[in-house]
C-alpha cells in the first residue's frame, strides 16, 4: 500500500529583486514544492503574488537546474561539465584563490554579485568575509539604483519614502519612470483606490504603459531628458509663486542655487529637449502646485542614462520646493531599502581593513580584458548573471571567453553566464534555505525558514562561502556560521535590532521604527548631517560632470537614430526565471518607425550599433513614442535569433552620479533582413 502523501502549507518570503517582498504560503507534498501562493502577513502584498513566482516549482525542478558541482570539459561557452564532488570543486576553487592571496595578488580575484536575492543572509555576509580576507578586489554594486541612491541620500539622507499603502490618500500621484503594473504590482490597488477617491494620475514614460492609458496626463519624454522637464517645473514653481519659501527657509539649503540652475529651462527649452508639448509640462507644474497630498513615485527608468542622477535629484527636489511634505500621502517614494539600519556585513565577523582596488561592475568587460588596472585571474559569480545583465555584452563575452580566466559560477540554474564557467556550483534557492529579507518599496522585514531540503546537491550561499573560507585557511574563532548566528549578528549590530527581533517573534513581520507608514516631515526627517534637505549637495555637485543638474545632450547620431530602452517585463525578474521563458521575443517599434523601414509584424530585423547586433523578430507597438524601440531587460540567449540581447547594444559609459549603467542610452538602427525564400 502506498502511504498517503504528506501535504503541508508553510510560510515563506520572496527575496527576489522586487520592491514588494511578498509573504508566501508554500504547499509542500512529500518534500516537494507543488504550489506557491501569497499570504497575508505582509499587509501590502495581501495574499496575492505575481505570475512569475507562482511558477517557482518549474524553476526548482526544471531541466536548467544545476544539481551537482561540475568542472568544465569543453570550450568556454559550450556548457559541458564533468560531475565532481563538492570536496573536489571547493578544494580546486579555494586552492586557486589562496594561492593568489598568498602571493599578495588577491586583487586578481573578483567577486561578482547583484540582485539574485535581497535577503540579508545570502550576500554581504560569509561571502564578504571570504573575499575581504583574501584581499580580493571590491565590487562597486552599481548596475542598478546607484544614481538614484546617490541623489536621494545626497538630498535627504536615508529618509524613508511615502508608504505604498498611503498612496490611497493622495490627491495627485505622479509615476515618474516607473511601471508598477509590471515591476511592483502591489502599488497598483492603492493607485486605483486613490483614483476612486478622485485623485489625478500623471505618468511620465516614453511608453504609454497600462497606467499611462488611464492617466489624466501622460508625458512621453525622449529617454534621458527627464532632467529638462523637472527643471522646467521647478522654475515654473519659483516664478509663479508656488515655491514654499517658508518651508524651504526652515528645512532646506541650496534653494537659491537650485533656482539659478533652472534659468535655462523655460517651458519651451524643456519642450524642445524632451520632445514633448510645453503645455503638458506646464499642466504638470500646475497640477502639482495645486494638489495636496501629492505623491511622486520615482522609479528607476529615468536613472539609466547619462543624466540619470541629476534627473532623479531634480524630481526629488520637487516636494521640497512646492512644500508637499507633512501630510499623509504627500512627498516622494524612491527606494526604501535604507529605511532599515541593518547591515549584512555585521555577520561577516572580523574584517581586515585593507583597501584593495574597487571595480565598477558596469565595467566588467573592460576589467576582464585587463584594461584599467591589474588583470583578473579568478572571477567568482553568484547572485548575478552578468552576460545577460551587464552593459556591452560582447565585451563581457570576450572577457568570459579568456582561456586564462578561471571563472566560478554559483547559481541555482545554468544561466548564460554559467555556460562560460570553469567550475559550476549548485545554489539552493530561498525555498531551500533560511533567509531574512526586506522590501525596497514595501517597508517590511520578514524571516523565513527553508520549506524543503535543497534540491540535488545544492547548498545555500552562506554555507558554501563559510566552507571556502575554511578551506582557504581563513576561518577565525567566533565567525558566525549558521543562518541563526548570522541573523543574530546582524540584529545585534543595529540599535533597533532588539525591537525588530521582538516584532518578528510576535508578528513574523517588522516595520522600520515599528511604524508601517511613516509620514515624511511628521514621523521621519532627512538623515543628513544637519537634518536639512540639501538641494545642491556639495559632494554630488563635485561628482557630476559640469556640476549637478547640468544636462548632457542625447548621444543620438544620424547613423543610429533610435533610442533603445529595455525596461522590466512581467516574465522575468531581471534575468531570473528567464529559463522559463523560451519563446522568441520581438523588438517593439512605433508604427511610424517600422513603416519608414519597411518593417511589418513578424519580420526578421537586425538591430545594431557600433557595439553589437541583435537579430530578432519585430512587432509594431503604438504605445511607444516615435524614435523609441524596446527589447525588455533580462532576456537570455535563447530569446533572440542571434543569441545576443539588448545589453549587446548598451554602451559601458557611466551615469553622472554613482557610476551607474546607461542602459537607455543605447542608440541603434533597425533594418529588415530578407529571409531566403
Ligand atoms: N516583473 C518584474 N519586476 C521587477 C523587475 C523585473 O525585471 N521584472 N526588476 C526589479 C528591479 S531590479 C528594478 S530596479 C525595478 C525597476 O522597476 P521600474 O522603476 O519600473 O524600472 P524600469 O522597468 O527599468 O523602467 C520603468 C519605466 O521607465 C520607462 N523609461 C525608460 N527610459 C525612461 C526615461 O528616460 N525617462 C522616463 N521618465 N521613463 C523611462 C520605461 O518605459 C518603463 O516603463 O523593478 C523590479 N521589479
Ligand atoms: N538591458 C538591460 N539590462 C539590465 C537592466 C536594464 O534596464 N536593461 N537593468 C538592470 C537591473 S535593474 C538590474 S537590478 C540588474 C540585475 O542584474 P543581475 O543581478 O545580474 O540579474 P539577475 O537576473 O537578478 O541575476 C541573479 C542571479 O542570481 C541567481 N540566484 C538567485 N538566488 C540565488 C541564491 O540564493 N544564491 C545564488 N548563488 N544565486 C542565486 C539567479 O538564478 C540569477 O541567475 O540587471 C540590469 N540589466
Ligand atoms: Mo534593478
Amino acid at each position: 500500500m502506498v502511504a498517503p502523501a504528506q501535504i503541508r502549507s508553510l510560510p515563506s518570503v520572496c527575496p527576489l529583486d522586487c520592491p514588494d517582498a511578498c509573504s508566501l504560503e508554500v504547499r509542500v507534498e512529500d518534500g516537494r514544492v507543488v504550489e506557491v501562493g501569497g499570504s497575508r502577513i505582509n499587509p501590502i502584498t495581501a495574499g496575492y503574488i505575481c505570475a512569475k513566482v507562482r511558477r517557482l516549482p518549474d524553476h526548482l525542478y526544471g531541466p536548467r537546474r544545476i544539481r551537482h558541482p561540475g568542472v568544465r570539459e569543453g570550450r568556454k561557452g559550450e556548457g559541458c561539465f564533468r560531475r565532481v564532488s563538492w570536496d573536489e570543486a571547493l578544494d580546486l576553487v579555494a586552492g586557486k584563490m589562496r594561492e593568489l592571496s598568498r602571493r599578495g595578488e588577491g586583487e586578481r580575484i573578483l567577486p561578482f554579485f547583484y540582485g539574485g536575492s535581497n535577503g540579508y543572509l545570502s550576500q554581504g555576509t560569509a561571502d564578504a568575509r571570504l573575499f575581504e580576507r583574501l584581499g580580493a578586489s571590491r565590487l562597486a554594486r552599481t548596475v542598478c539604483a546607484a544614481p538614484s541612491s546617490s541623489a536621494s541620500t545626497g538630498l535627504y539622507g536615508r529618509m524613508p519614502g511615502v508608504a505604498l499603502q498611503d498612496y490611497r490618500h493622495a490627491k495627485l500621484i505622479v509615476l515618474w519612470g516607473v511601471n508598477p503594473s509590471v515591476s511592483g504590482i502591489h502599488l497598483v490597488p492603492f493607485l486605483l483606490e486613490a483614483r476612486k477617491r478622485g485623485a489625478r494620475l500623471v505618468v511620465i514614460d516614453p511608453r504609454r504603459t497600462r497606467l499611462a492609458e488611464q492617466a489624466d496626463l501622460h508625458i512621453a519624454p525622449h529617454p534621458g531628458t527627464d532632467l529638462a522637464i523637472a527643471m522646467a517645473v521647478i522654475r515654473w514653481l519659483f516664478e509663479n509663486g508656488h515655491a514654499d519659501e517658508e518651508f524651504l527657509a526652515a528645512h532646506a539649503s541650496g534653494a537659491g542655487e537650485l533656482y539659478r540652475r533652472t534659468f535655462r529651462w523655460t517651458l519651451d527649452e524643456a519642450s524642445r529637449t524632451a520632445r514633448v508639448a510645453a503645455r503638458d509640462i506646464e499642466r504638470l507644474a500646475r497640477l502639482y502646485a495645486e494638489s495636496s497630498p501629492a505623491a511622486i513615485r520615482c522609479g528607476w527608468g529615468l536613472e539609466r542614462n547619462r543624466n540619470g542622477g541629476s534627473a532623479v535629484a531634480a524630481v526629488l527636489a520637487l516636494p521640497a520646493v512646492a512644500g508637499k511634505f507633512g501630510v499623509r500621502g504627500g512627498g516622494y517614494t524612491m527606494s526604501n531599502s535604507r529605511a532599515w539600519d541593518l547591515e549584512a556585513l555585521a555577520a561577516a565577523g572580523e574584517l581586515p581593513s585593507g583597501a584593495p582596488r574597487e571595480v565598477n561592475m558596469n565595467l566588467l568587460g573592460e576589467t576582464l580584458l585587463g584594461r584599467g588596472g591589474p588583470g583578473v585571474d579568478v572571477l567568482f559569480v553568484y547572485n548575478g548573471n552578468p552576460l545577460a545583465t551587464i552593459p556591452d555584452q560582447e565585451k563581457v563575452r570576450a572577457g568570459l571567453s579568456r582561456e586564462d580566466l578561471f571563472t566560478v559560477v554559483f547559481d541555482p540554474v545554468m544561466t548564460d553566464t554559467a555556460l562560460y564557467a570553469d567550475v559550476v556550483l549548485p545554489a539552493a534557492t530561498f525555498l531551500e534555505r533560511d533567509e531574512m529579507s526586506r522590501g525596497y518599496g514595501a517597508m517590511v522585514l520578514q524571516e523565513a525558514n527553508a520549506v524543503i531540503p535543497p534540491v540535488g546537491e545544492s547548498r545555500p550561499n552562506h554555507e558554501v562561502f563559510s566552507d571556502l573560507t575554511r578551506r582557504a585557511g581563513l576561518s577565525r574563532p567566533g565567525d558566525p556560521q549558521t543562518s541563526g548566528e548570522m541573523k543574530d549578528a546582524i540584529l545585534r549590530a543595529s540599535p533597533s535590532g532588539a525591537a525588530i527581533r521582538r516584532a518578528l517573534d510576535a508578528d513574523r513581520i517588522a516595520f522600520p521604527g515599528g511604524n508601517a507608514a511613516p509620514v515624511q516631515f511628521v514621523d521621519v526627517f532627512p538623515l543628513t548631517a544637519d537634518g536639512r534637505i540639501h538641494l545642491v549637495p556639495e559632494g554630488l555637485d563635485r561628482e557630476a560632470p559640469g556640476g549637478l543638474y547640468a544636462f548632457r545632450p542625447d548621444p543620438e547620431s544620424a547613423e543610429f537614430p533610435l533610442a533603445l530602452i529595455s525596461p522590466a517585463s512581467d516574465r522575468t525578474i531581471s534575468s531570473t526565471l528567464g529559463e522559463l521563458r523560451q519563446e522568441q521575443v520581438p523588438i517593439e517599434m512605433a508604427p511610424g518607425d517600422a513603416e519608414a523601414r519597411g518593417v511589418a509584424d513578424g519580420d526578421r530585423v537586425r538591430v545594431f550599433n557600433t557595439l553589437g547586433e541583435v537579430f530578432c523578430f519585430a512587432r509594431r507597438n503604438p504605445s511607444l513614442r516615435s524614435g523609441v524601440v524596446m527589447l525588455p531587460k533580462g532576456l537570455w540567449s535563447h530569446n533572440t535569433l542571434s543569441g545576443t540581447t539588448a545589453t549587446a547594444l548598451v554602451p559601458d559609459s557611466l551615469t553622472d552620479l554613482g557610476g551607474g549603467a546607461c542602459f537607455n542610452d543605447a542608440r541603434v538602427q533597425v533594418v529588415r533582413i530578407e529571409t531566403p525564400a
